[in-house]
């Protein structure tokens, strides 16, 4: 996600980062630079024009240049505006007063409407605890109906709909009653797309909000279409009003044209952001922990968040209680695990880590598989080895690589990192704190 972006931004400002003493000079070559990385990132050429003359202005002010570490100054202007730049502070939907609140979604062909609802179904049923109808509007496309009841009913949401045979504006209007009837806290309407942005989906579109009158219109934007993604925002704000922006497959946009630029073009924030293919690939987006993930200050609230969300409680302090008293077994290395892992993929978890993105591992990849091969060694032990391992021998280990499909090898390592990290937490219970290298398992 924004990996290009952010090595570029990076690279630029590590002249200027560590610097005691900065001139009005250094400055200004900074400003170049950040300004080649963002129009290398496809941010839109006005935009970067305005953002590089706001932190230039702001960056030669006796503020920054006389202060202790200027260096550092410049990074941190650079991140308040570009979460600026991207919207200041965050927002969900508002809900309506006298429910059911009403979500029209709006954008062109494919670029990720129908999943965007049940993703923003399941935001709401599981953050806001909303009773959430979903209503199939897309008449266009045949198998359009068949999917959003698919990916509907998996986020828990319930799904309204038709056929393809009646009028999409009819079939909008008879949700709203349904969702009305049933008591629903928000009914969320996807319509069809479209190749381009022409008359017939606009007049679709209007005919819809017309008849519905709803509280918030989202259109919903591929990020990885970069600066066309933000030409499509344009020509809908220009023919037809929206309240805010869904920015679809931020996970396979490397440059953040279109997260950048789209606020600043249309005036309409981002609201959502979808990073996945899975239903739980979505959050809200927060323009400061962007910036902040873009310089490499890694994102540590979303992963706190993350956490909060996964983590059992009552498990956490019993875990606590176990480290504490040194009874900390295999089975509790197994059940860490498994909450970790249901935070997703590792390689997402540790860029949100600060610092990690900076440490030139490029393309960070932790295998999940290495994950699954741990899980299979441990699975296979019996419950006495899993309390004690210190009785795992030659044949145990041996049949425990067999049960697992591993080799001895993997188990001995298994077993090894196993070992230091009961010692880390011995350590850390005596108050001592480890090294690094400890906590990387010794290697
Ligand atoms: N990688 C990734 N893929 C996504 C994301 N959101 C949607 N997709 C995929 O993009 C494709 C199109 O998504 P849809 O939700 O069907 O798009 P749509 O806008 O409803 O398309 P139409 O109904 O044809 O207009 C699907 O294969 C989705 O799985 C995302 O955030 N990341
Ligand atoms: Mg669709």
């Amino acid at each position: 996600m924004l990996e290009t972006l952010s090595d570029r931004l990076q690279s630029a400002l590590s002249d200027v980062r560590s610097r005691g003493k900065l001139t009005e000079e250094d400055v200004a070559k900074a400003m170049r630079q950040v300004r080649l990385a963002l129009l290398e990132a496809d941010v839109n050429f006005q935009v970067v024009k305005e953002f590089t003359a706001a932190v230039g202005e702001r960056a030669r002010g006796g503020e920054v240049l006389d202060a202790l570490n200027p260096g550092q100054q410049v990074v941190k202007l650079v991140g308040e505006e570009l979460t600026a730049l991207m919207g200041g502070s965050a927002r969900d939907i508002a809900f309506a007063p006298r429910p059911p609140t009403i979500v029209l979604m709006a954008g062109l062909q494919g670029s990720g409407k129908t999943t965007a609802c049940a993703k923003l179904a399941r935001h709401l049923r599981e953050e806001h605890g909303r009773d959430v109808a979903l209503a199939a509007c897309d008449t266009y496309r045949p198998a359009a109906v068949d999917q959003l009841v698919k990916v509907g009913s998996a986020a828990g949401a319930a799904v309204y709909e038709q056929g393809t045979d009646p009028d999409p504006v009819e079939i909008a209007a008879w949700a709203v009653d349904r969702a009305r009837a049933e008591e629903r806290d928000v009914l969320i309407v996807d319509t069809s797309g479209r190749l381009h942005v022409d008359r017939e989906l606009m007049e679709e579109l209007a005919r819809i909000r017309k008849r519905v009158k709803p509280h918030d219109v989202l259109l919903v934007v591929d990020a990885m279409t970069g600066q066309d993604a933000v030409n499509v925002a344009e020509a809908f704000s220009d023919a037809a009003e929206f309240d805010g922006v869904v920015l679809t497959k931020l996970d396979g946009d490397a440059r953040g044209g279109a997260a950048l630029s789209v606020k600043a073009v249309t005036g309409k924030p981002i609201l959502y952001a979808s990073t996945g293919e899975k239903l739980e690939a979505f959050e809200r987006f927060h323009p400061d922990r962007m910036a902040q993930r873009i310089l490499g200050m890694g994102d540590m609230m979303t992963l706190i968040e993350k956490a909060e969300r996964e983590f059992d409680e009552e498990q956490a302090a019993e875990l606590e209680r176990k480290i504490r008293k040194q009874q900390f077994t295999l089975d509790d290395f197994l059940a860490q695990m498994k909450q970790v892992r249901r935070m997703g993929p590792l390689s997402g978890l540790l860029k949100m880590l600060p610092g990690v993105s900076g440490l030139g591992l490029g393309d960070l990849k932790v295998d999940d598989r290495d994950l699954d091969r741990l899980q299979a060694i441990i699975t296979s032990m019996t419950p006495e080895e899993r309390a004690h391992p210190e009785i795992l021998n030659g044949s145990r280990r041996r049949r425990i690589a067999r049960g697992s499909g591993t080799t001895v090898q993997a188990v001995n390592q298994l077993v090894k990192q196993f070992g230091q990290m009961q010692k880390v937490m011995r350590q850390l219970q005596q108050g001592k704190m480890p090294s690094l290298s400890q906590l990387a398992g010794g290697r």
